[in-house]
């Protein structure tokens, strides 16, 4: 390896061309040196403006000889295939969320990073980088507030495109409160429920913008996911622990205040989760540079990016039928089961017409 990790980044969207960014200009010990995209303009755009080359062929660019570690922002339907790639190599990666889009590839990704006996691939669930999520999870962990009974999390994008069906909805954005409720507890999540309300007239037809999603968790926590996409106004996610001893809240937003001669007071909203997890990402690509170089992880790992597809994946069984689902995650002995739970027959009204004197 060089003295410098020489870097490639599949998919240079909005989040991957961000990567591309921050691992030229705030990440120390570290080059992109390939670029890959399907839209080779695209891919030769971004590679032209760091002195890097554009590759058409994901698969060739993780075996390129100036390659030492991948970093994944493809769409998820192509990370199987690339995730394989990468440990047929036996180079570390950096998966952007989701892992892959069905459990089974995800557990055959998880066995297979198992017997080469080495960790190489880590998850890009860049909140557990956020300075506030760290805090909570350590005040939980010190037992600050005694046992943990339920969270409460919003999670609210401003826009999104018309490709965000409810299903996504899961996928892309509930898969966070997923691996973060995992984080911040500690434990599994062990059910999931969704429950659709009023749609947003700015959601396209057919799509529950927003829904309450409801886990579970193995020690018996209750968690609320207000998933709403399509608010117009800004990037908000908060989070609420709720304990035996107290309870405590971050993602408030809280940037400079301003008061002024008007009698107003205010301040900026965070417009997306690039300047809300900014500082979040760097920090994730700084520590994942410096583990790749000693050859191993240093954050969330195909484990918990599996959890999260078989949470999700239960999410959309659980979207699509109305009923909770039941996940089993076995510890990875064998492959996750997601089992609906039994429908309870609805309660009958007596018909009480006629009934009074
Ligand atoms: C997006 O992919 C993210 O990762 C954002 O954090 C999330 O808020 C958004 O809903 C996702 O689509």
């Amino acid at each position: 390896m060089s003295d410098e990790l020489r870097v490639a980044v599949l998919g240079v969207g909005m989040m991957g061309a961000f990567h591309v960014d921050t691992l030229s200009k705030r990440v120390r010990g570290a080059q992109v040196s390939v670029v890959n995209d399907f839209l080779a303009d695209k891919a030769a755009e971004v590679a032209g403006a760091i002195g890097a080359r554009a590759e058409n062929d994901p698969i060739a660019a993780i075996n390129d000889p100036d390659v030492d570690a991948v970093l994944i922002a493809s769409p998820g339907d192509a990370h199987a295939e690339q995730l394989n790639a990468c440990l047929d190599r036996g180079i570390p990666v950096l998966c952007e969320k989701p892992l892959t889009t069905d459990i089974g590839s995800a557990y055959a990704i998880v066995q297979k990073e198992r017997a080469l006996g080495r960790q190489l691939i880590q998850v890009g669930f860049m909140r557990r980088f956020d300075p506030e999520y760290e805090a909570l999870r350590k005040l939980i962990g010190e037992n600050g507030l005694g046992r943990p009974l339920m969270v409460h999390c919003a999670h609210r994008n401003a826009e999104v495109g018309d490709h965000f069906n409810s299903e996504f909805m899961i996928r892309d954005s509930v898969v966070h409160e997923v691996d973060s409720v995992r984080f911040l507890l500690d434990e599994e999540i062990t059910s999931i429920e969704v429950i659709k309300g009023a749609a947003s007239s700015s959601a396209p037809h057919g799509t529950h913008d927003p829904m309450l999603v409801i886990f579970e968790t193995e020690s018996g926590a209750i968690v609320t996911d207000e998933i709403f996409v399509r608010t117009g106004v800004a990037y908000e996610v908060r989070t609420e622990v709720v304990g035996e001893k107290g309870s405590a809240f971050i993602g408030l937003d809280q940037n400079l205040q301003l008061k002024s001669t008007d009698g107003r007071w205010g301040g900026k909203i965070t417009p997306s989760f690039l300047e809300r997890f900014g500082r979040a990402y760097e920090i994730e690509l700084q520590r994942w540079v410096e583990a790749a170089r000693a050859g191993t992880i240093d954050g969330p790992s195909a484990w918990d990016g599996y959890a999260a597809v078989a949470v999700c994946e239960a999410g959309v069984q659980a979207l699509r039928s109305g009923v909770k689902f039941h996940v089993h995650l076995a510890g990875g002995k064998s492959m996750a089961a997601i089992e609906p739970e039994e429908p309870q027959a609805g309660i009958q009204a007596p018909d009480l017409e006629g009934a009074w004197p």
